[in-house]
C-alpha cells in the first residue's frame, strides 16, 4: 500500500455513469512475455472506460513470442501495434509508444501485469484537476484465474502533496498522466541509456512540473512476481551489479541535468541513499566488488547535499564521508563493520536467525571434519530412500567415516553408529558447517551456503513424470520464489544421481545441472532386487502387522500443488471408496494407504481398520513396494520404482485434466506410455483389481517397453556404484 499524507479524502460511490474525459493512451512494451501478454491484454480490453488507445510496442522479441503476440491480437480499432527493429529496452519501447500516442492521457502498463477492469474508470473519475493520479499496486503471485480480485464499490482517494512518498518506488506504472503536463513530445520521454531505472527520468520531469497528485487507495494494478528470474528475468530481477551500474549512471545523468532544481535534487538524493542502503551495501558482501564500484559511487556521493546527509544514521554518514574523501581503505573497513553489525542484528531477531548467524560466522569457519557425512531424507521426515541405502552400505562395509543423520524427531532410532541430530538445531548447523559430505534426497535450505571444500551428493527422489522447475511455466505451489530458490540451492550440488537415461536428460534441463551426473540407477531400488523373496516379504508384513494370508494393494498418491494450508503442508481428499473396496476385495486383499510426505491431512480409516492400514508414516516405501501385489498411484514417481518388480500398476487419475493441463504438465503421455490402466473412479479401480490377470495380460507389452526404458539401469548394485564414485574414487 502507498503510505501517504491524507490532505483530502473523497469518498464516492464509483457506480455512477462513466464520464468520458478524453482518450487514454495505454502504452505496453512487449519483450518475450508470451506467457503473460494474453492476461494483460484481456485486462485492458475488458476496461469499463472505453475511450482507449492501446499501444503495444514489440521491443525486438524472439520469433516465437512475436508470432504468438501477432496471433492473439484481436480485431479492435483501439489497438496500435508497433514493432521496433531490435531489442533496445523498456525506455526505448515506451518512447516509441509515446511518439505514436494521440491520447489526452498517458498510462503505462507492463506486458506481464494486469489491471482491474475498472482501473481506468477510477483513474479518470478521480484525477479531477490534478495533473496526475496513481492507483495502488499489489503483487500477483499466481495466475490471474486463481486470484479472486474483488472490486470494492467504494474507493478512498487521497490528494497528496508529498510526491516523494509516492515516487520513492521509482515507477511510472499505474499512473494516469495528463499529456499537457509536458509542453512538447520531446520532454515527454524516457532516458534510454540504461536497462533499469529509466522510469526515474520521467518521474523527475513530473516532480519539476507538478505540486500535487491524487492517489486511489484501492489495488487496481497487479504486478506479477516473475517466477523465473534465472532464465527469463524481468528488468528488476537482473543482478545487483547490473542494477547498481544502471542506477549510478542514471543518477549521475539526471543530477547533472537538474542540478539547479532543488526539488528534483532532493528526490534524487533520497533515491540514491535508499538504493545505497538496500542494494549497494549488500553488493559489498563480496568485498572485492568495492574495488569495482568505489570510484563511481564516490563521484555520486559527492553530489549529495548536506541536507540529504543530515538525517542519515551515523554509520551511513561516515561511509558517505569516506566515499567523498575517496578513502577506499577506510571505506572497506566501515562497510565490513556495517555488514557485521547488520548480520548480528539480523541474528538477534530470533533464535532461528541466531543459529544461521552462528553457522555463517563460526561453524563454516571451524576445522573441517574430512570423514564426516551428514545424511538427510525428505527434509528430515524419515529414515529412507537412497540416503539410507548409501548409509547402510557404508556401515555394512566398515568404511572409515563418521555419520550424522538429520531428523525432525530428535528421538528417531536408526540402526548403525550414526549420530541423530534434530533438524535446525545448533548441532544441525554445526555438523553441516564442519562435515565434508552432505547426502540429501531433497533440498537443504537456501540460507545454508556450503564451504568450497564440501562435497554435496544430491540423490533426488524419483524419476520425473511431472514437469520440474525450469521446465514448468507457471508456479502454483505455495512459494512464488520457487525457481530462484531452487536455482541457488541446486548450484551447490556436486553429484546428482539419475535412475535412468530419461531422468538424466530431464535433470539437465529442469535443474540446469551441469556437474557430475551419476548414471547408476537409484540406490533406493537395490532392495527390490535383493529382498524380493517370500521370507523377507513376510518379515516386513509381520513387522507392520499385515495379515500374511492376504494380498496387499498399495495406494501411494502424490500431492496437489494448489491444494495447501501453507508451504510444505498440503491437503489431500481421499477419493477411493474404502468401504466398497473392502466389500468387493476384502476377502483376498488389504490396502496400505501411503500419503506423500507433504500431506498434512490425517487419512481416516474408521470402519475399515481391518482392511485399510495407514502407512503414511512408515519410513521406507520400498519395503511397502515389496509387500504389495498391486500399486495404485496417480502422477507420483513411485510407479517408476515399483515397476522394477514387474507387478501390476493402476493409475487412479481422477483429476488428470486439471493436474496435467493446469497444475504441472507431464514429460510423458500418461494415457499412452504408462504400464497400466488410467482409471477415474473407485468402481474402475475395483473392477481392474478383480480382473487383474486380464489387466496384466493387456498391458504386458507396454510394461516390457516401460521396464526397458525406465528400469534397465537397476540390478541391485546402484548403491555400490555411487559409493565408489563419490567416496572412494574421488578422494
Ligand atoms: N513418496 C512416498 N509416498 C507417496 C508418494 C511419494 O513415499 N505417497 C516418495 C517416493 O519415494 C517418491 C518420492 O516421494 O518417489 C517423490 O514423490 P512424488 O509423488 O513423485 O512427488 P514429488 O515429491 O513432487 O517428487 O523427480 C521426482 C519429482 O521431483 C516428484
Amino acid at each position: 500500500m502507498i503510505d501517504a499524507y491524507e490532505e483530502d479524502v473523497i469518498e464516492q460511490d464509483i457506480l455512477e455513469p462513466i464520464e468520458d474525459i478524453g482518450k487514454v493512451s495505454i502504452i505496453i512494451p512487449f519483450y518475450n512475455t508470451k506467457d503473460y501478454i494474453e492476461e494483460c491484454l484481456h485486462s485492458v480490453l475488458e476496461q469499463t472506460y472505453e475511450n482507449l488507445e492501446i499501444i503495444i510496442v514489440n521491443d525486438g522479441s524472439a520469433e516465437e513470442d512475436t508470432a504468438f503476440l501477432e496471433q492473439i491480437l484481436p480485431e479492435d480499432s483501439r489497438i496500435v501495434y508497433v514493432e521496433s527493429e531490435k531489442h533496445k529496452g523498456v525506455a526505448s519501447a515506451r518512447n516509441i509508444g509515446l511518439n505514436v500516442s494521440t491520447g489526452r492521457f498517458l498510462y503505462f502498463l507492463d506486458s506481464d501485469d494486469v489491471i482491474t477492469k475498472n482501473a481506468i474508470e477510477l483513474l479518470t473519475k478521480y484525477i479531477k484537476d490534478n495533473q496526475l493520479i496513481v492507483g495502488t499496486t499489489k503483487r500477483l503471485n499466481k495466475p490471474l484465474d486463481l486470484m479472486n480480485i474483488t472490486l470494492r464499490n467504494k474507493s478512498k482517494v487521497l490528494v497528496i502533496k508529498k510526491l516523494f512518498m509516492v515516487f520513492k518506488n521509482r515507477s511510472v506504472l499505474n499512473m494516469l498522466i495528463r499529456r499537457d503536463v509536458f509542453n512538447d513530445t520531446e520532454s515527454c520521454s524516457f532516458y534510454e541509456g540504461t536497462n533499469c531505472f529509466t522510469d526515474i527520468s520521467l518521474l523527475v520531469k513530473l516532480i519539476s512540473k507538478i505540486e500535487k497528485i491524487s492517489v486511489i487507495k484501492q489495488p487496481i494494478y497487479y504486478k506479477r512476481r516473475r517466477n523465473d528470474p534465472i532464465t527469463n528475468p524481468s528488468v528488476m530481477q537482473l543482478s545487483n551489479e547490473i542494477k547498481t551500474k544502471d542506477f549510478i549512471t542514471i543518477y549521475e545523468y539526471l543530477h547533472e541535468i537538474y542540478r539547479n532544481n532543488e526539488k528534483v535534487i532532493r528526490y534524487l538524493d533520497l533515491l540514491f541513499l535508499n538504493f545505497y542502503r538496500k542494494n549497494i551495501v549488500l553488493l559489498f558482501k563480496d568485498i572485492e566488488k568495492v574495488d569495482q564500484f568505489f570510484e563511481n559511487i564516490a563521484i555520486a556521493a559527492k553530489r549529495l547535499s548536506r541536507r540529504a546527509l543530515s538525517n542519515q544514521p551515523l554509520h551511513i554518514r561516515l561511509e558517505m564521508k569516506q566515499l567523498r574523501n575517496e578513502n577506499i581503505k577506510k571505506y572497506k573497513k566501515s562497510i565490513k563493520t556495517h555488514l557485521e553489525i547488520r548480520s548480528l542484528r539480523q541474528g538477534l531477531k530470533s533464535l532461528k536467525k541466531f543459529k544461521i548467524y552462528c553457522y555463517r560466522k563460526f561453524f563454516i569457519k571451524m576445522p573441517f571434519k574430512e570423514n564426516y557425512i551428514v545424511f538427510e531424507s525428505f527434509l528430515g521426515k524419515n529414515y529412507s530412500d537412497s540416503p539410507r541405502d548409501i548409509y547402510e552400505y557404508m556401515v555394512d562395509n566398515n568404511l572409515d567415516y563418521k555419520y550424522v543423520w538429520i531428523f525432525n524427531d530428535k528421538h528417531k532410532k536408526i540402526p548403525g553408529p550414526a549420530k541423530v541430530v534434530k533438524r535446525f538445531s545448533f548441532k544441525y548447523y554445526y555438523y553441516l558447517g564442519v562435515s565434508r559430505y552432505w547426502v540429501s534426497n531433497s533440498r537443504i535450505p537456501m540460507h545454508i551456503d556450503k564451504r568450497k571444500e564440501n562435497i554435496y551428493l544430491q540423490t533426488w527422489h524419483g524419476t520425473p513424470l511431472k514437469r520440474l522447475v525450469f521446465d514448468m511455466k507457471e508456479i502454483y505451489s505455495a512459494n512464488p520464489n520457487y525457481k530462484k530458490n531452487f536455482y541457488i540451492q541446486s548450484r551447490r550440488w556436486d553429484y546428482l544421481i539419475a535412475p535412468n537415461k530419461y531422468s538424466s536428460e530431464i535433470f539437465k534441463s529442469a535443474f540446469l545441472f551441469e556437474k557430475n551426473m551419476l548414471e547408476t540407477g537409484y540406490p533406493r531400488n537395490d532392495i527390490l532386487y535383493r529382498d524380493n523373496q517370500p521370507k523377507k516379504i513376510n518379515d516386513i508384513k509381520a513387522k507392520i502387522g499385515i495379515p500374511l494370508d492376504k494380498k496387499v494393494i498399495l495406494y501411494a498418491p502424490t500431492w496437489r500443488d494448489d491444494d495447501f494450508y501453507a508451504a510444505g503442508k498440503y491437503k489431500f481428499n481421499l477419493k477411493l471408496d474404502l468401504q466398497k473396496m473392502k466389500e468387493k476385495l476384502g476377502e483376498d486383499y488389504v490396502i496400505a494407504l501411503r500419503m506423500h510426505y507433504f500431506i498434512a491431512d490425517e487419512i481416516k480409516t474408521d470402519g475399515v481398520e481391518d482392511f485399510a492400514f495407514n502407512l503414511s508414516k512408515y519410513d521406507e516405501i520400498a519395503e511397502l513396494y515389496l509387500i504389495s501385489d498391486i500399486l495404485i498411484t496417480d502422477y507420483s514417481s513411485v510407479f517408476f520404482d515399483y515397476a522394477n518388480l514387474k507387478r501390476p500398476i493402476l493409475f487412479f487419475a481422477y483429476d488428470l485434466e486439471k493436474y496435467r493441463d493446469k497444475l504441472r504438465g507431464f514429460y510423458i503421455n500418461i494415457e499412452e506410455d504408462v504400464p497400466g490402466p488410467v482409471v477415474k473412479t473407485s468402481n474402475d479401480v475395483i473392477n481392474s483389481i478383480l480382473n487383474i490377470e486380464d489387466v496384466q495380460h493387456q498391458f504386458k507389452e507396454k510394461y516390457d517397453d516401460f521396464y526397458a526404458r525406465f528400469c534397465s539401469w537397476h540390478d541391485g548394485n546402484s548403491t555400490e556404484k555411487v559409493v565408489k564414485q563419490v567416496f572412494l574414487e574421488s578422494n
